[in-house]
């Protein structure tokens, strides 16, 4: 029976090792969600690191490690201290990351970090390869693997492979100055089927491909060493039903209240509001941006002063990168300053929380929340507005989405502003805190319609259809 090996940096899962105890937890993100079905049929596998570097596990223990992730049906890849400091840390995070996100000035490109890149891409393909029968459809993931989709096709050309890029693909002035961009090109049209999010990127992808490798690309297709390559936009939904029912069992008054639900709720009423914003710590979510737009607002609309407080949760990542670092003290000074210049004695602007929450609190967080502000410099799509959205039972509430989210092109009714003009998001923010509970309504229900449809189980369905039609080009080029 033929099976589908999804292949991603890292394992839907967390190991956890304790004195010489094992544990594994399943992950619940995004991508493990939609996921979900796909891995569960038939005897498909995930292809990605464990998250615990080689030099911390014995040989005993890396087996048995193995052993309880394949019963997950997992297999890893195994990776040392240096594969991760060089090709994470490194190529991804501090070539990859800020260039496709328009960040030039952060990007460094390192002779020995594509070198890690390379070798490691190569590790992911040599563990998918010895997990590959003819027959089998591979689905690869995100930027850290650009180079695997040609890795796999070199060896086993008669497999199907899709490649999903899950940040945005850049205009092709900025891709152009990338040393090995020939090469990362020439790695992702292994594929047989490549998506991202959006139109946009879409289009930056196939202009690059027409200009760096001179290929013939006609509509969404590329021709490629007697291959044709589809390209398309799939974008990525959530999980819907399992936010909204979480949102509606914890609305209900038989549940009982925790105690964040319950400090959040004395400071609502009829003219107090709370806005709210979620975030990874990264430069490109325009953290710092916020805040000091928040700043503006309050000087622009004094009268709003003791009347909004902004719940900004942060949840720490790549905090080896120098960038990151400098951006944690960034938003702790930033917020340190706002407070003890706006605060009274019953009251506090920003309540910020640096950590990551468990999804009970995640959703205590949307539903307690009158504003969802979502104001990222740069984002392939951003899913904390779609969980909003779809938590908002009353359909009351208002979203105020960055036009520089992927998500921006399919909410329409959210209010869109443009994350670098202070006055653009002041107004909104403004605008937000007066909206009609009429109006809040009509556009929620609108946004919440159509997520509720394309939702992420969708989204996987409709790639893998996608992918399975590319076999259908393949034989026509074939019986020609
Ligand atoms: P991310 O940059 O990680 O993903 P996003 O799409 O917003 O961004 O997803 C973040 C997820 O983490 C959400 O599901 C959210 O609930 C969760 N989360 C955020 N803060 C949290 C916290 N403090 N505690 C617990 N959970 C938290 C990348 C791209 C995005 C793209 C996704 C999917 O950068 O643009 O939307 O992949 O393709």
């Amino acid at each position: 029976m033929n099976k589908t090996i999804i292949v991603s940096n890292r394992l839907p899962l967390q190991v956890i090792i304790h004195q010489n105890t094992l544990k594994i937890i399943p992950s619940v993100g995004g991508l493990a969600t939609g996921m979900k079905s796909v891995h569960a049929e038939g005897n498909g596998i995930w292809v990605g690191w464990s998250g615990i570097p080689e030099e911390e596990l014995s040989t005993e223990l890396s087996e048995k490690v193995a052993k309880e992730i394949r019963k997950e049906k997992c297999v890893s890849v195994p990776l040392t201290l240096d594969d991760v400091e060089e090709y994470y840390e490194g190529f991804s995070n501090k070539a990859l990351w800020p260039l496709f996100h328009y960040f030039m000035e952060y990007t460094g490109f390192e002779e020995h970090e594509w070198e890690a890149y390379k070798r490691v891409n190569q590790k992911f393909a040599e563990i998918v390869l010895e997990n590959i029968d003819d027959g089998d459809t591979v689905w690869v993931h995100d930027y850290q693997l650009l180079l695997l989709p040609q890795l796999i096709k070199d060896k086993k050309p008669n497999i199907t492979i899709g490649f999903f890029l899950h940040i945005p693909f850049p205009s092709y002035e900025i891709f152009r100055t990338f040393p090995w961009r020939k090469e990362i090109l020439s790695g992702m049209l292994g594929a047989d089927l490549i998506g991202f999010h959006t139109y946009d990127y879409e289009r930056h992808f196939l202009s690059s491909v027409k200009r760096i490798l001179r290929l013939d690309a006609h509509f969404n297709q590329i021709s490629y060493h007697d291959r044709l390559i589809k390209v398309d936009s799939f974008p990525m939904g959530i999980d819907y039903d399992k936010f909204y029912n979480a949102a509606l069992e914890h609305s209900s008054n038989s549940k009982e209240k925790s105690e964040l639900y319950r400090r959040l709720h004395e400071h609502i009423s009829e003219d107090k509001k709370l806005i709210l914003s979620i975030d990874r710590m990264d430069y490109t979510k325009g953290i710092p941006n916020r805040i000091k737009a928040f700043e503006y607002f309050l000087h622009k609309f004094p009268e709003y002063k003791e009347k909004v407080r902004l719940v900004m949760l942060a949840v720490p990542s790549r905090s080896n990168v120098t960038q990151y670092k400098k951006l944690k003290r960034e938003t702790d000074e930033l917020v340190g300053r706002i407070n003890g210049k706006f605060a009274t004695v019953s009251w506090t602007p920003i309540w910020y929380f640096y950590r990551s929450m468990p999804f009970d609190k995640l959703i205590d967080l949307y539903i307690s929340s009158d504003v969802a502000l979502i104001t990222p410099l740069r984002d392939g799509m951003n899913l904390v507005a779609k969980e909003y959205v779809a938590t908002r039972i009353n359909n009351d509430g208002v979203l105020i989405l960055s036009e520089m989210a992927g998500a921006s092109l399919e909410m329409n009714e959210a209010l869109i502003i443009n994350p670098n003009s202070f006055e653009d998001f002041a107004n909104n923010l403004k605008r937000a805190l007066t909206m009609p509970l009429k109006d809040q309504k009509s556009r929620m229900k609108f946004l919440q319609k159509r997520l509720k449809r394309y939702n992420v189980e969708k989204w996987a369905k409709e790639f893998l259809k996608s992918l399975e039609e590319t076999n259908e080009l393949k034989s026509n080029i074939i019986t020609k």
